[in-house]
């Protein structure tokens, strides 16, 4: 390694190796990461206990009214905890690193989760005998027959099912068009903090009751709809006041007891905070904080957000705060950056568990996305900067921890300071910031009906997606589809290797008997479409299943136009909203790839015969290397090659063609988004060997990268394959999620940030939405491999998150040493 130019991450682990002790100097917040680092996640069971218990006493009340009672029992019941030296409050189980658990879900996995999850080659849990036998005994089987997952598999119909579900087990995914529903009770979500900390949750409980005094009693809808709501809002609020305030009397109780006067005095500060906030509106930048992190935190408690309640625009709802109390001299840069500490590890110590084997794959590393935006516009459409924005910067260049994932919008007209900053974290290696394109996310937000205050106001949410808060609607999770497996089914008449001769998709003839690329495209198209067909009946399934099962009391207390219509989030479709849905395309540059190999040395070229393709195909390669090179050094994706590029587009159209026609039907907007989190690796274990010469079995390419070690021409040519592939004519386009690998060396010194900012500013004006990069040397990943001990500290940028390589698993550790890493930009 020594000749190797290194990232400072990578210098760091070399120290580390070398048994030098970390930099990290403040005190307190290495003494709290000490406290957890190294630890295996625990499951804890009290959300998942007080939640069955108050199911069990309400059953017949309307749904909402059952959910804010569950939620105040978990408040009135749950064991509250306050961690040593820490400064922020509030935790839903053990301390430590802990995941808790949703049986209303996917309850039906429960013990089966309980066996396999201490275990799992992904993101293993532990729990105790007495819990696992807890939740074996007492939880389970109060939600068997009831839970979402079940209910679903019975709801679709037979066709869509083969798709979805194995036949013989109908609870087992099959990968080919993948529901993600079951697993998460929403997709992504961002609060609207800013009114926890403007009005506190008395005011929004006032408003509530207000309201509720104002219904007509005789009134049928606002007996049966409107009262329930506004009841529930106000239970909900109850419930979150009593639980700060059972912080403030356990840090009261533990003052009492220490002698050491610093820490008496920080918890007789905690006890006052807890005592004013969230109830009352913040009154300084640590209350602001406070109130934030107990709002979050309760949401997590409330219901399984996949993935996960983003943090919003922190730099923006707290800067008002933090120069209140700088001008005032209460609050020093020092103190700013501890709270933030304070906060990404209390951030940290909440895993998000997936108990079912899909959810499992999908989130490898223990995966996180509870996005912190900062950057962008004003809701004025200036630039936002501030310089709390610099401040996040700095303290995720300081703190070497994976919490949390900051996100950085990009616009035209940022500062070269911003950039050249935004650069320079970059450049730390362990793969944050996330960049976010206002140029491409502003103009589609527009499009779809926003105002241009809340366009500019959106904050990054999840992954790559995008929120408007109050305006937003949509939470339906959403069906990944594989179109590798389209591929696949094209060659193999409708059928996949790993399922034998089950007739699976559409028989669309034996591309043997094709004598021009247009039989062989239009069969591929005919499958293309009809996976399009049955993601989508899945979504229509999924949308009207969903509210007979979810509410969201607190998500919906924090919404106006919620509280507006007295509707719960998950309502289908609320008015006045904007429904930001998705589908997913799997495996985009396998299948550009492969299209292309087809078209080229098939039909264009006749370097080989379909017959010698397929056959080539149904050996995975064996003894036929010559093929799998020709296939290899055919055109690809990813290289600013308009041959590859133009499938790409037309494949992009198809879909784009397909949601415009049809969403509009389902009254809400389901655009195409290229964002996989780790999915690939599942996916592609279903898909035989493809076109592309990639062996049967291995993980599909990822988000709108280009397949593994296929973009040859360097990282500017992969922003161009990405610009030349989109259709900019169409509204229903989302994220397009793109990973770029650079060695430390091509961004080395004032020069390399100079060509990193550069580069930045071509991925803006190229309109691309999203981008991340790991800078690190391979060399490094493949010593981690090897000496997981020495790299436990490694963190490596995944999908829209970063995690501990030494976390994953075999198959994603080699699917990132495969990706290209350029050597220059
Ligand atoms: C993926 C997030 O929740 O929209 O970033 O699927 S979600």
């Amino acid at each position: 390694m020594s000749e190797l130019i290194l990232s400072p991450q990578e210098q760091r682990i070399q120290a580390e190796i070398q048994g030098e002790t970390p930099l990290h100097t403040r005190a307190r917040t290495a003494d709290i990461l000490r406290s957890f680092k190294d630890t295996k996640p625990r499951i804890d069971v009290e959300r998942a206990k007080y939640f069955t218990e108050s199911f069990r006493q309400t059953e017949g009340e309307p749904l909402l009214l059952r959910w804010s009672k569950a939620l105040k029992h978990i408040a009135e019941n749950s064991t509250v905890y306050i961690d040593d030296y820490q400064l922020l409050v509030g935790r839903a189980g053990y301390q430590g690193r802990y995941g808790i658990l949703y049986p209303e879900l996917d309850g039906d996995f429960l013990g089966l989760a309980i066996e396999q999850i201490p275990t799992r080659v992904e993101s293993p849990f532990t729990i105790s005998d007495a819990d696992a036998r807890f939740v074996v005994e007492e939880i389970a089987p109060y939600w068997q027959g009831k839970t979402f997952h079940e209910n679903l598999a019975q709801a679709l119909p037979k066709e869509t099912l083969k798709y979805t579900y194995d036949p013989k087990d109908p609870l087992k995914s099959r990968f080919i068009v993948n529901e993600t529903a079951s697993f998460r009770s929403s997709i992504q979500w961002v609060h609207d903090y800013e009114k926890v900390l403007k009005r506190g949750f008395k005011g929004i409980k006032t408003e509530a009751e207000q309201k509720l005094s104002l219904l007509d009693p005789l009134s049928p809808v606002d007996d049966r709809e409107k009262a329930p709501f506004l009841q529930a809002v106000v239970i909900v609020c109850d419930a979150i006041i009593l639980w700060a305030n059972r912080h403030a009397q356990l840090a009261e109780k533990l003052a009492e007891t220490k002698k050491n006067l610093k820490r008496k005095q920080e918890l007789l500060k905690i006890a006052e905070t807890c005592r004013w906030v969230p109830e009352n509106p913040a009154r300084n930048f640590r209350e602001a904080m406070q109130a934030q992190w107990f709002t979050q935190m309760f949401s997590r408690m409330e219901q399984k957000t996949g993935t996960i309640i983003s943090n919003g625009r922190m730099d923006q709802y707290l800067y008002s705060y933090y120069q209140q109390d700088i001008e005032a001299g209460i609050l020093t840069e020092e103190d700013t950056l501890q709270l933030l500490e304070c906060m990404w590890l209390a951030m940290a110590q909440f895993i998000d568990l997936y108990i079912s084997p899909t959810g499992g794959a999908f989130n490898e590393g223990y995966a996180h996305w509870e996005a912190v935006t900062i950057g962008g516009q004003t809701p004025e459409g200036l630039d936002a900067t501030n310089e709390l924005t610099y401040l996040f910067l700095q303290s995720k260049r300081e703190f070497p921890l994976h919490y949390p994932d900051l996100a950085a919008r990009i616009h035209g007209r940022v500062s070269q300071r911003y950039l050249y900053e935004v650069a320079e974290t970059i450049k730390e290696g362990s793969g944050f910031p996330k960049l976010i394109n206002d140029e491409e996310v502003v103009p589609l937000l527009l499009a779809k009906g926003a105002t241009f205050e809340e366009a500019y106001d959106y904050a990054v949410s999840g992954c790559a997606e995008c929120r408007m808060p109050n305006r937003d609607t949509y939470t339906s999770p959403c069906a990944y589809i594989n179109f590798p497996a389209a591929v696949e089914m094209t060659i193999y008449n409708g059928k996949m290797k790993l399922h034998g001769d089950e007739q699976i998709g559409l028989k669309t003839g034996d591309p043997r008997d094709f004598v021009t690329w247009e039989e062989f495209w239009q069969a591929y198209l005919a499958q293309h479409i009809n996976f399009l067909k049955q993601a989508f009946i899945q979504q229509h399934v999924i949308i009207n299943l969903r509210a007979k099962h979810f509410a969201w009391p607190l998500g919906s207390a924090l919404h106006d136009l919620c509280m507006k219509t007295y509707k719960d989030i998950h309502t289908p479709v609320i008015e006045g909203g904007i429904d930001l849905g998705y589908f997913e395309f799997m495996g985009y540059g396998t299948v550009v790839d492969s299209l292309a190999a087809i078209k080229k040395l098939v039909y264009e070229d006749k370097t080989l015969t379909m017959a010698e393709l397929v056959e080539a195909m149904e050996y995975n390669f064996e003894g036929r290397e010559v093929v799998r090179q020709w296939l290899l050094n055919a055109p690809k994706y990813g290289n600013n090659d308009a041959y590859a590029d133009a499938i790409a587009k037309e494949l992009d159209r198809q879909c784009l063609q397909f949601t415009q026609k049809y969403s509009q039907e389902l009254g809400v907007h389901l655009d195409l988004r290229l964002v996989p989190f780790t999915s690939h690796v599942p996916f592609g274990k279903v898909v035989s060997a493809t076109p592309n010469g990639r062996k049967a079995y291995t993980p599909l390419s990822d988000g709108s990268s280009a397949s593994q070690g296929a973009d040859v021409n360097g990282p500017t040519a992969v922003l161009l394959s990405n610009y030349a592939s989109k259709n900019f004519g169409f509204r229903e386009r989302a994220a397009r999620l793109l990973n770029v690998t650079l060695s430390p060396s091509c961004v080395a010194g004032d020069e390399g940030t100079g060509k990193l900012v550069a580069f930045i500013r071509s991925w803006c004006d190229l309109k691309l939405w999203h981008i991340q990069f790991n800078v690190i040397n391979k060399e490094t990943l493949l010593m981690a491999k090897k000496e997981p001990d020495k790299y436990r500290n490694l963190i490596v940028r995944i999908a829209g998150y970063s995690a501990y390589f030494t976390d994953l698993s075999p198959d994603l550790q080699d699917d990132l040493i495969a990706r290209t890493a350029h050597t220059a930009i």
